[in-house]
C-alpha cells in the first residue's frame, strides 16, 4: 500500500472507531473494541489492509487484540469523541508533561486552563518534540506549554496513558501551566 493510501484509510478508521461508528453501522463495545470481522465488512477492506494500517500508522493509533473469547477486535487507542470507557487505569505521571498548541490560544488557555474540547480528555505529550508536532497541526506559530504534572497528581488529578503513549487527563487548570 502507498503511504498516502495508508493515511487515507487511517483517517476512515479514525472516523469509524473514534467519532462516528454509527455511520458505518458499528457499535463500540466496552473498551472501544469492534470485532475485526465486523470492522472489515463495514469498511469494505481486507485483513491485509487493516494489518498494514495498524502496523504502519505513524502514531500507532490502533490496537488489534484477541479477547479471552477468542474473538479478535480492533480499537483506537485514544482520541474518541463518542462516549466510550477505554478502561484505562490511572497511573502516576512523569514530573513534567507538555502540550503543543497555537500561540493564538494562549490568552484563552491562561484564562481557563486546558479544556478537552470535543474529546474525552486533554492530550499531553511526554516530550517537547512530540508536543511541538501536535501543535503544528494548527495554523500560525506554535507554543509548547509545560504542565506541572507532579503538582497536579499531588493535588488529586488523575492521569492515564494510552497504549500509544499519549498522556490523558480531564483538564489542566491554569495554575499548573508554564509557557516554556
Ligand atoms: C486547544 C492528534 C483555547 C488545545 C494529536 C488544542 C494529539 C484551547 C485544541 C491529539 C483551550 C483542541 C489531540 C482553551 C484547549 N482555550 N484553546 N482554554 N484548551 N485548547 O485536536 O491536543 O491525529 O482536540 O490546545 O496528535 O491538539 O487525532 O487536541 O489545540 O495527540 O491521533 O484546543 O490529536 O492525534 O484540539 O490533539 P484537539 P490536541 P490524532
Amino acid at each position: 500500500m502507498h503511504h498516502r493510501n495508508i493515511v487515507k484509510l487511517s483517517k476512515r478508521m479514525s472516523l469509524a472507531l473514534r467519532h462516528a461508528p454509527d455511520r458505518f453501522g458499528l457499535l463500540l463495545e466496552r473498551g472501544g473494541w469492534v470485532p475485526v470481522d465486523e470492522f472489515l465488512a463495514a469498511l469494505g477492506i481486507s485483513r491485509a489492509e487493516l494489518d498494514t494500517v495498524v502496523a504502519g500508522d505513524d502514531k500507532q493509533r490502533y490496537t488489534v487484540q484477541c479477547g479471552t473469547d477468542g474473538i479478535e477486535r480492533v480499537r483506537a487507542n485514544q482520541g474518541h469523541s463518542v462516549p466510550v470507557d477505554l478502561l484505562l487505569v490511572a497511573q502516576p505521571p512523569p514530573r513534567w508533561l507538555y502540550h503543543g498548541t497555537s500561540a493564538a490560544a494562549l490568552d484563552s488557555i491562561r484564562a481557563t486552563g486546558l479544556n478537552r474540547a470535543r474529546r474525552h480528555h486533554v492530550h499531553l505529550s511526554a516530550d517537547t518534540d512530540t508536543a511541538r508536532r501536535v501543535g503544528s497541526r494548527r495554523a500560525g506559530p506554535v507554543i509548547v506549554l509545560t504542565v506541572d504534572a507532579k503538582a497536579m497528581a499531588d493535588d488529586g488529578h488523575l492521569f492515564y496513558r494510552s497504549a500509544n503513549g499519549v498522556w490523558l487527563t480531564d483538564a489542566v487548570p491554569a495554575q499548573y501551566l508554564n509557557a516554556g
